[in-house]
C-alpha cells in the first residue's frame, strides 16, 4: 500500500474495514519483535528510576496490594536500579493528622528497595496539592508545623533515602510564585524548607521539582533566580528535578538541552525525574500502532540521548520514568484521552520505547 495510503488510514482513527483486508496485512509494518537485551539498570550505573504505587488506595498499581503486586515488583526490581513513591509520601498520605505519621507504606517501599539494591529518593515534603484536610485548615503557628513536617519525615527516612524533592512545583508556567498555603502563611517557605531538610538529613541530595520548566524559560527564569537567592544566604540546594511530562512533539530537543544547560552551568545536579512521553496529545489514535511506537522509540532515545550529552556524569542525578505499564500511567485519567507513555506496556511487556532508553544509556559512557 503506497505510504500516503497508509498515512490516511491511520488518520481516519486506524483499523477501520476500509484499510482492512489482507492488502493491509501484506503491507503494514511488521509488529516489532519484543526488545531483547539487558536489563536496563544493567546497563549503566546511572540510577534509572520508576515511580511506583504502593498504598492500598492505588489498588491497580500497589506493588503492595494489587492483584499483579508480584508481577510489579518483579518488573520493577529487574528493570530499574532506583524507586520513588507514586503517591504515598506525599503529605496527605503520610502525615494525615498533625499528630499522626503513617509509615507503613513508605516503609514498605523502603524494604523493596533495598532487599533489591535500588536507590530511593523521596517524593515530595512541600507541595500545594495532596494535602491533608488538617494541613490546609491549619490555625496554629505554621512555622513550626513545617519544620515539625519536615524534620519528622526527613529524619524518619535518613538512613534510607538518597534524595528528595524539597519543595514541589511553587512556580507558575509565567515565573511568579504559586500562591499555597505554604506561600500564604509562611514568608521565605522556600529557604525555610531547604534548610530544615539539610539539617534533618545532610547526607542527602536535595531538589527542586517542577513540571514545564524544560519548556518555558520564564519558568525557569524564577527557579534559577531562587537558586542564585539561596545561594547568597547559605541556603542549601543541590539539583533541579525536571519531570518532563512531555509528548511526541512538544518540546524541542534543542529546548530541552538548553534547559538543561543553564542548571549545569550553575553546577546544579539534573535529575529528568517524572518522565513520560505522550503520544495522542490531540486526541487522533485509538490505539499504539506500529508507527506510533516506532516514533515513541525515537523520541525517548532523543530525550535520553540530550540528557546525557548535556549534563556531565557528575551532575546526574538520574532519569525516573512516571509509572511502570501504559495501563498504570496517570495521563489517560487526567487527560481523558487514550495514551501510552511508559516503557513497558500492559502485558508488562517492553515496548519500542523500552529500546529507544536503551540505545540512548547504551550510546552513552
Ligand atoms: O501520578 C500521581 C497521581 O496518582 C496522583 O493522583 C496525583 C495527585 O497526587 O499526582 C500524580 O503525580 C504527580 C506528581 O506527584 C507531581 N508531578 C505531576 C505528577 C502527575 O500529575
Amino acid at each position: 500500500m503506497p505510504r500516503l495510503i497508509t498515512h490516511l488510514c491511520l488518520v481516519a482513527a486506524i483499523g477501520l474495514a476500509a484499510c482492512g483486508g489482507s492488502q493491509t496485512t501484506n503491507t503494514t509494518p511488521d509488529t516489532p519483535t519484543q526488545p531483547s537485551g539487558p536489563m536496563l539498570r544493567e546497563q549503566t550505573s546511572l540510577p534509572i528510576g520508576v515511580a511506583l504505587g504502593v498504598g492500598s488506595f492505588e489498588p491497580a498499581s500497589s506493588i503492595r496490594y494489587s492483584p499483579q503486586a508480584s508481577q510489579l515488583r518483579h518488573l520493577a526490581a529487574s528493570e530499574f536500579s532506583s524507586v520513588v513513591a507514586e503517591n504515598v509520601m506525599k503529605p496527605e498520605y503520610i502525615h494525615p493528622q498533625e499528630q499522626q505519621y503513617h509509615w507503613n507504606d513508605g516503609d514498605y517501599l523502603v524494604q523493596f528497595a533495598q532487599q533489591n539494591n535500588m536507590r530511593i529518593h523521596g517524593h515530595t515534603l512541600v507541595w500545594h496539592n495532596a494535602l491533608p484536610s488538617w494541613m490546609s485548615n491549619y490555625s496554629g503557628n505554621w512555622e513550626s508545623m513545617l519544620a515539625d513536617h519536615i524534620t519528622t519525615i526527613v529524619s524518619h527516612y535518613s538512613d534510607s533515602i538518597n534524595s528528595w524533592d524539597v519543595v514541589n512545583e511553587a512556580f507558575l508556567d509565567d515565573g511568579s510564585l504559586r500562591s499555597s498555603i505554604w506561600s500564604s502563611h509562611i514568608p521565605d517557605y522556600l529557604a525555610k524548607a531547604y534548610t530544615l531538610a539539610r539539617a534533618a538529613d545532610p547526607d542527602a541530595d536535595l531538589y527542586y521539582n517542577d513540571y514545564n520548566i524544560e519548556a518555558m524559560p520564564k519558568k525557569l527564569d524564577a527557579v534559577l533566580k531562587m537558586v542564585t537567592d539561596f545561594r547568597t544566604r547559605n541556603i542549601p540546594i543541590d539539583g533541579i528535578g525536571f519531570q518532563m511530562h512531555i509528548d511526541r512533539y512538544w518540546p524541542s530537543t534543542n529546548e530541552i538541552r538548553q534547559a538543561f544547560s543553564r542548571c549545569v552551568a550553575m553546577g546544579l545536579k539534573v535529575r529528568i525525574s517524572e518522565l513520560d512521553i505522550r503520544m495522542n496529545p490531540n486526541n487522533t489514535a485509538t490505539a499504539l500502532t506500529p508507527e506510533l511506537a516506532e516514533a515513541q522509540r525515537q523520541r525517548y532515545r532523543d530525550v535520553i540521548t540530550t540528557y546525557l550529552s548535556t549534563v556531565p556524569a557528575e551532575l546526574r542525578g538520574g532519569i525516573t520514568v512516571w509509572g511502570l505499564t501504559d495501563a498504570l500511567s496517570w495521563t489517560p485519567w487526567y487527560y481523558k484521552i487514550p495514551d501510552w507513555p511508559l516503557l513497558f506496556d500492559a502485558n508488562f511487556q517492553r515496548k519500542p520505547a523500552w529500546t529507544g532508553m536503551s540505545e540512548a544509556l547504551q550510546a552513552t559512557p
